[in-house]
C-alpha cells in the first residue's frame, strides 16, 4: 500500500470507535438511533414493529463488523474455501438466532426492558425467510450455521426469490396457496451490493473463431440479465467468525439490445427488459417431481453462472495459476439443482480462460462434490435437449463432449453392453431426448454423498447401482444433522438452561457429544421434576398457540402427538389419520367405565402440499373432515382431539417441537432418505414413534429401541410385502377405518374416493394396510402405556435428549470438511 493510502486508512480508523459496545446504554442508544435515522420514526413514538426494525439494524451493525473482519482474515490467510451452492435456503427468522450467536441476546433483552419493550415480543414481529421447500432447504440453513460456528472458510450461494414458499390458507378444510411477498416489509438482514454484479447470458448461438492458429468457441448470447448480489451475514456461535450467504437477484442488464430499441416501440422495449426480473421472482413449490420448465432451468443457470463468476474472480484476485484452483476451491452441489455449475466451469476455463480441455477437465474432476437428497426416481432432473440447446447452446455442446469421453470409458470398462450404456449415458434417448443431471453430477463429482447410512445402501443397490459398480470409491454417506443453536438454544430456552445446569456447562452448544452426560441423571427425581416442569410450560405455550390459530381449546394434560412435515403419500399422514379414526371408533364404542382408562390425546398435524399434488391435498381435507367430526362429538370430549396447524413453517416448528410429547416419522421403509425433523424432536426430549427408515435407523442405535416406539416393515422386507399386498386382503381394523371414509362418515365421500382407492385392492404401494396393525400396537400398547407411567416417560425423554448429540449438523459438517471438501478451520482472532 502507498504511504498516502496508509495514512488515509489510519485517519479513518481513528475516527471510528472500533468495535461497537454491548453495554445496555450503548445498545439503547444504538436502537434509538436506528429508530430515528434508519426507520425514520420519532424516538418518542414508535410501535413494536418499528422497534423490531431498529433492533435488527442494531444487531446487523454488529454482524457487519464481524463479517468484515472475518473476510479480511480469510483473505490474508488464503485457506481453501468451500462454496456451498443450493437453490434453496430455508432460513426462518434471524433476530434471535443472530443475537444468541453473537452472545448478546441477554444484553439486548435488558436494554429493551429499560425502554419498555420485550425482546421476545419484538422477535415475534419478524416474518420467516422461506426461500425453500422442506428438508433439503433446511439442510442448507443448518449447514450454514455449523460452517460459521466451526470457523470454516465457507460461502453459501443461492437465489434471492421475491416470492418465497406460498402461504397455506385453509378454507373449509381445503388448502389454498397465497403468494409470500416477503420483502414487502423490508429485510434488515440483507445488504444489497450494487457493485457486485455479473452479466448472465442466455440463448443465442455458438460461433467458431480462429485463435492462435487453432479454433475456439464464442457464445453470442440472445439475452443478457444482470445478477446483483445480496449478502446475508451468518454468525457463528462462540466465535467472531461470520460468514456470508450471497443470494443473487435478477435485474435488467445495461447491455442494450439495440434491435428492440430501434423499432420505435420504446414502451414495449422497456417492459420486455423488465421481464428479466422474473428469473428470481418465485420459488418452485414442488419438492417431489421434476418438470422440464424453462424458467426453472433459467433460475438454475442464472444463480450458478453468477456464483461461478464470483468464485473465479475471487480466485484470480490473489492467484494467477489455475493449477492451484483445486487447492483453493471446493464446490458443493446441493442435489443436482446447481449441477449446471459443472459445464459452466468447463466453459469459463476453456472458452474464456483459454485452458485446454484436458487441463479444465482435470480441475473440474477435483473440485466438485454433491449430496443427493432423495430416493424417488421422479425426483431426478432431466432437461430436454431441445430446451437446453435453446437456452444454453454452448453448455449442451460441453455436456455432449463430456458424455462422449464418458461413454468411451464405459465401453473400455464394460464392453459393448448397450443396455448398460444407455442406462448410464448422460444423454437419455427416447421420445424426448434429455440430459440426466444426476448422471452428469456423478460423472464429474469426485464424491457423491447420501444423507444416511441406509440411503447410501439404496443408492448403491438401486438408484445408482450401475455407477456404484463403476466407481465404488465415489459413493459415501454423511448422516444428516440439525443445528442445536436454532433447534434448542433459540427455540427451547427452558430446556437449555436445565441442560446446562445439570451438565455444569453450556459447552454443549458447540459440542453436542457432551449431552451424553445427562444419562447419569436420567432417573434423578429432582431432574425429572424440573424436566417435566419445563416441558409442561412448553405444552401450555403450544396450547395457547393452537387456540390462537384454530380457536380450539386443548388440555396440556393430554398427550400431544405431532406429525409436522411436507404432505406426501410416502410420509403416510394418511396412516396417522386412519389410526385416529380407528381410535375414535374404539372410544365411541366403549363402555363409560372403559373410557376412564383412555389416555387423552391431542393429535396435531401440519404441513404443506405441493400446489399440483392432488392426493396430498385430499389428505389435508380428510384431516379437517375427520377433525370436524371428532372434535364436535360430545361422546369423545377431551379424550381425543385432531388439530391441523395451518401454514407450517420454520417458526411454527420452533414453537411446536418443544411442546410435543411424541412425534411421528412413519414413512414406508426405504422412502425417507434421512429425515431431519425427528432429530429436532429428539433433542427436545420428545419421544419418537417411527418406522426403521432413513436416519431413524441410526437414532435407534444411539438411544436404544426401548426409548422409542418402533413399528412397521423393515427396508429389506418392503419389496416382498408389496407383491403380497397384491393378493392379500386388508387387516380387519384397517378395513373398518377405511370403510368409514368410504361410506361418508366424514362427508365428501366422492372427493375421498380416489384416496381410498389408492390404498385398497392391491394398489397399496406404501403399505399402509400392512403396517397398520403394528402401528396401532405402537400407539396403544406402547405409547399409551408408557405415558401413564410418567417417571418412565420422563426417563425416556431425558435419554432421548442425551442421545441426540450425534445428530448435530456440527458432526455432519465436520465429516464433510474432513472427508469430502478438504478444508480446515480458519478462526478470526478477537
Ligand atoms: C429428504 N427436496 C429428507 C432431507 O437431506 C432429507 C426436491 C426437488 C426440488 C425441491 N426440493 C426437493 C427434496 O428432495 C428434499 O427435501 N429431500 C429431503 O432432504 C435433507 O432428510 O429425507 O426427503
Amino acid at each position: 500500500e502507498s504511504g498516502e493510502g496508509k495514512a488515509k486508512a489510519e485517519r479513518m480508523f481513528s475516527l471510528m470507535d472500533g468495535f461497537l459496545k454491548n453495554d445496555p446504554i450503548s445498545l439503547q442508544k444504538d436502537i434509538l438511533d436506528h429508530v430515528e435515522y434508519t426507520v425514520a420514526r420519532s424516538r418518542f413514538s414508535f410501535d413494536d414493529f418499528e422497534a423490531y426494525q431498529a433492533l435488527s439494524h442494531s444487531v446487523r451493525d454488529r454482524l457487519i463488523e464481524r463479517w468484515h473482519d472475518t473476510h479480511a482474515y480469510f483473505k490474508r490467510k488464503d485457506p481453501k474455501r468451500l462454496y456451498f451452492l443450493s437453490l434453496e435456503f430455508l432460513m426462518g427468522r434471524s433476530l434471535s438466532n443472530s443475537a444468541i450467536n453473537l452472545g448478546i441476546r441477554d444484553q439486548y433483552a435488558d436494554a429493551l426492558n429499560q425502554l419498555g419493550f420485550e425482546f421476545e415480543v419484538l422477535a415475534e414481529q419478524e416474518g420467516d425467510a422461506a426461500q425453500g421447500n422442506g428438508g433439503l432447504a433446511r439442510f442448507s440453513a443448518c449447514h450454514m450455521d455449523s460452517l460459521a460456528t466451526m470457523d470454516f472458510p465457507a460461502w453459501g450461494y443461492g437465489l434471492r426469490y421475491q416470492y418465497g414458499l406460498f402461504r397455506q390458507v385453509i378454507l373449509d378444510g381445503f388448502q389454498h396457496e397465497q403468494p409470500d411477498y416477503w420483502l414487502n416489509f423490508g429485510n434488515p438482514w440483507e445488504t444489497e451490493r450494487i457493485p457486485v454484479s455479473y452479466a448472465v447470458k442466455f440463448y443465442g448461438t455458438v460461433e467458431e473463431k480462429d485463435f492462435n492458429g487453432g479454433k475456439c468457441k464464442v457464445w453470442v448470447p440472445g439475452e443478457t440479465v444482470e445478477a446483483v448480489a445480496y449478502d446475508n451475514p451468518i454468525p457463528g456461535y462462540g466465535t467472531r467468525n461470520t460468514i456470508n450467504l450471497r443470494l443473487w437477484s435478477a435485474k435488467p442488464s445495461d447491455l442494450y439490445d439495440m434491435e428492440s430499441y430501434d423499432t420505435g416501440d420504446y414502451i414495449n422495449a422497456v417492459i420486455n427488459r423488465q421481464k428479466a426480473e422474473t428469473i428470481s421472482s418465485v420459488l418452485y413449490p414442488d419438492d417431489r417431481s421434476y418438470q422440464g420448465k424453462e424458467l426453472r432451468l433459467k433460475q438454475q443457470y442464472f444463480f450458478v453462472s453468477a456464483s461461478v463468476q464470483d468464485i473465479i474472480r475471487r480466485f484470480k484476485d490473489s492467484h494467477n495459476d489455475f493449477n492451484q484452483f483445486p487447492e483453493k476451491v471446493a464446490l458443493q452441489l446441493n442435489d443436482t439443482h446447481p449441477s449446471l455449475a459443472i459445464p459452466e466451469v468447463m466453459r469459463v476455463l476453456v472458452d474464456e480462460e483459454l485452458l485446454s480441455w484436458k487441463q479444465a477437465w482435470d480441475i473440474v474432476c477435483k473440485i466438485f462434490s454433491c449430496t443427493t437428497h432423495t430416493v424417488v426416481p421422479e425426483g431426478l432432473e432431466k432437461i430436454p435437449v431441445d430446451l437446453l440447446g435453446s437456452v444454453l447452446p454452448r453448455h449442451l455442446q460441453i455436456i455432449f463432449d463430456i458424455n462422449l469421453s464418458f461413454v468411451e470409458e464405459l465401453k473400455k470398462h464394460f464392453g459393448l453392453d448397450f443396455n448398460r450404456l444407455s442406462r448410464m449415458s448422460i444423454v437419455e434417448e427416447g421420445a424426448v431426448k434429455s440430459i440426466r443431471m444426476a448422471n452428469l453430477s456423478i460423472v464429474c463429482c469426485h464424491t457423491v454423498n447420501g444423507v444416511s447410512r441406509v440411503h447410501l445402501d439404496i443408492l448403491k443397490t438401486k438408484v445408482f447401482k450401475d455407477f456404484y459398480e463403476l466407481w465404488p470409491q465415489k459413493f459415501h454417506y454423511k448422516t444428516n444433522g440439525v443445528t442445536q443453536r436454532r433447534w434448542l438454544v433459540v427455540s427451547n430456552p427452558g430446556l437449555c438452561g436445565l441442560i446446562s445446569k445439570w451438565l455444569g456447562t453450556d459447552a454443549w452448544i458447540r459440542d453436542m457429544d457432551l449431552l451424553m452426560g445427562l444419562r447419569d441423571h436420567a432417573v434423578d427425581a429432582e431432574l425429572q421434576q424440573e424436566w417435566k416442569m419445563v416441558r409442561r410450560i412448553n405444552k401450555i405455550r403450544l396450547a395457547e398457540f393452537i387456540e390462537a390459530m384454530t380457536g380450539m381449546k386443548v388440555s396440556p394434560d393430554a398427550m400431544f402427538d405431532v406429525q409436522i412435515k411436507r404432505i406426501h403419500e410416502y410420509k403416510r399422514q394418511l396412516l396417522n389419520i386412519l389410526g385416529i379414526i380407528y381410535r375414535y371408533d374404539c372410544i365411541k364404542n366403549m363402555k363409560e367405565s372403559d373410557r376412564r382408562k383412555v389416555v387423552p390425546r391431542v393429535c396435531i398435524i401440519g404441513g404443506k402440499a405441493a400446489p399440483g399434488y392432488k392426493m396430498a391435498k385430499k389428505i389435508i381435507k380428510l384431516c379437517h373432515a375427520v377433525g370436524e367430526t371428532i372434535n364436535n362429538d360430545s361422546d369423545i370430549g377431551d379424550l381425543l382431539k385432531l388439530v391441523f396447524i395451518p401454514d407450517y413453517n420454520v417458526s411454527v416448528a420452533e414453537l411446536v417441537i418443544p411442546g410435543s410429547d411424541i412425534s411421528q416419522h412413519i414413512s414406508t421403509a426405504g422412502h425417507e432418505a434421512s429425515g431431519t425433523g425427528s432429530m429436532k424432536f429428539l433433542m427436545n426430549g420428545c419421544l419418537l414413534l417411527a418406522t426403521a427408515d432413513g436416519a431413524t435407523i441410526e437414532i435407534i442405535e444411539e438411544i436404544g429401541e426401548d426409548n422409542m416406539f418402533l413399528f412397521g416393515a423393515k427396508v429389506h422386507e418392503v419389496p416382498k410385502l408389496r407383491e403380497k399386498a397384491q393378493n392379500h386382503g386388508m387387516p380387519l381394523q384397517f378395513a373398518r377405518a377405511l370403510k368409514m371414509v368410504r361410506d361418508g362418515y366424514f362427508d365428501y365421500e366422492d372427493y375421498f374416493k380416489s384416496l381410498c382407492d389408492s390404498i385398497e385392492g392391491g394398489g397399496d404401494f406404501y403399505l399402509l394396510g400392512n403396517d397398520f396393525a403394528s402401528y396401532l400396537e405402537a400407539q396403544q400398547a406402547a405409547a399409551d402405556k408408557a405415558f401413564v407411567d410418567q417417571e418412565r416417560w420422563t426417563k425416556m425423554s431425558i435419554l432421548s435428549t442425551a442421545g441426540s448429540g450425534r445428530f448435530s449438523s456440527d458432526r455432519t459438517v465436520g465429516e464433510y470438511a474432513h472427508q469430502t471438501w478438504g478444508i480446515e478451520p480458519c478462526r478470526c482472532p478477537f
